[in-house]
């Protein structure tokens, strides 16, 4: 069958799932991705039979051959301030390498709502928490690779409207632990794909033509949630600002992994990795049960996002 959309599935897929394990899981899914020095990781969520949620990393020589490590990275904390937000699950990590610093933005879940929490590591083997970043409840928050203007940037969705639906934003720090300066960046388009809600997916990427942000978009059908890729790029020094917005989805629910997982019609990324060549890995959880690859030419993106305005 042809590829309708820009993203192609990489033939491997699911690249990583829960039987691959060294205990029984119930689902791999929605990993943040980085490279380091010569290897690929995935800081995967992993939902357990008790069905809360660890980030646990899995390493490859190739992008596409994943083993994960004997013990989860990170599971929920027991000091505070961690500890309060983190009691049921940590899930969707992010990772932004900042100098060598490699911060990882996490969903933390209590009794109080999700919050969005940042942790640090420089070798993957022990990870530093750094601050509480977001009040409930507020995700899909991605870090920006370089200082804007002299501040630490990142976008993040909070719940703006019910029933929990929301748009993208911007805020700034001086020190990654106090956020302010919020500004709107992207809201869902009426009557398009992503008509019910939006939220940052990868961290951004830096191209000539701007901040190239690949994120989920959300409708609601009669068969509930749909969740689908898309791609936007921001202007590179002011990012609030958008130049360009694909009118078309990147990547929708139509491979059988997207369906038949815990959560069918669900392709969701928090990571994708710029290869030297212009191809760009784009990892992406499907149906909340497996992790998959899908890739294309970085200019095609642009491409279509420019054209998108
Ligand atoms: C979102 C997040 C994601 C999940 C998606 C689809 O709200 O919880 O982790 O993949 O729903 O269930």
């Amino acid at each position: 069958m042809a590829e309708s959309h820009i993203l192609k599935r990489h033939p491997a897929n699911p690249i990583l799932v829960a039987e691959q394990f060294p205990r029984p899981v119930n689902s791999v899914f929605n990993a943040a991705a980085t490279k380091f020095g010569d290897q690929y990781l995935l800081l995967n969520r992993v939902e357990d039979l008790t069905g809360s949620s660890c980030l646990w990393l899995a390493r490859s020589d190739d992008g596409i051959h994943f083993t994960p490590d004997p013990e989860p990275a990170m599971i929920p904390a027991e000091e505070e301030p961690f500890r309060t937000v983190e009691r049921f699950s940590l899930e969707d990590a992010r990772i932004t390498q900042i100098g060598d610093i490699f911060y990882i933005t996490y969903v933390a879940y209590s009794k109080y709502g999700c919050v969005t929490s940042l942790a640090r590591t420089q070798d993957f083997q022990t990870y530093e928490r750094v601050a509480v970043m977001t009040l409930p409840d507020n995700k899909d928050v991605v870090l920006f690779p370089e200082l804007i203007g002299g501040r630490y940037a990142k976008l993040d969705r909070p719940m703006t409207r019910q029933p929990s639906s929301g748009d993208i934003w911007i805020s700034f720090s001086e020190d990654l632990v106090y956020w302010g300066d919020p500004r709107p960046v992207m809201k869902p388009q009426p009557r398009k794909w992503d008509e019910f809600k939006i939220g940052g997916g990868a961290p951004p990427i830096r191209t000539p033509d701007g901040w190239l942000e690949i994120y989920h978009g959300v409708r609601t059908t009669a068969s509930g949630f749909l969740y689908r890729l898309g791609a936007a790029l921001l202007d590179l020094e002011e990012p609030w600002r958008i130049v360009g917005r694909a009118a078309e989805a990147i990547l929708s629910p139509s491979a059988p992994e997207d369906f038949k997982g815990n959560v069918g019609n669900v392709v969701f990324t928090c990571g994708a990795i710029l290869e030297a060549d212009g191809e760009i890995k784009v990892y992406y959880g499907a149906a909340d049960q497996v992790m998959c690859l899908a890739t294309c030419r970085v200019e095609d993106l642009i491409a279509l996002c420019l054209q998108g305005v």
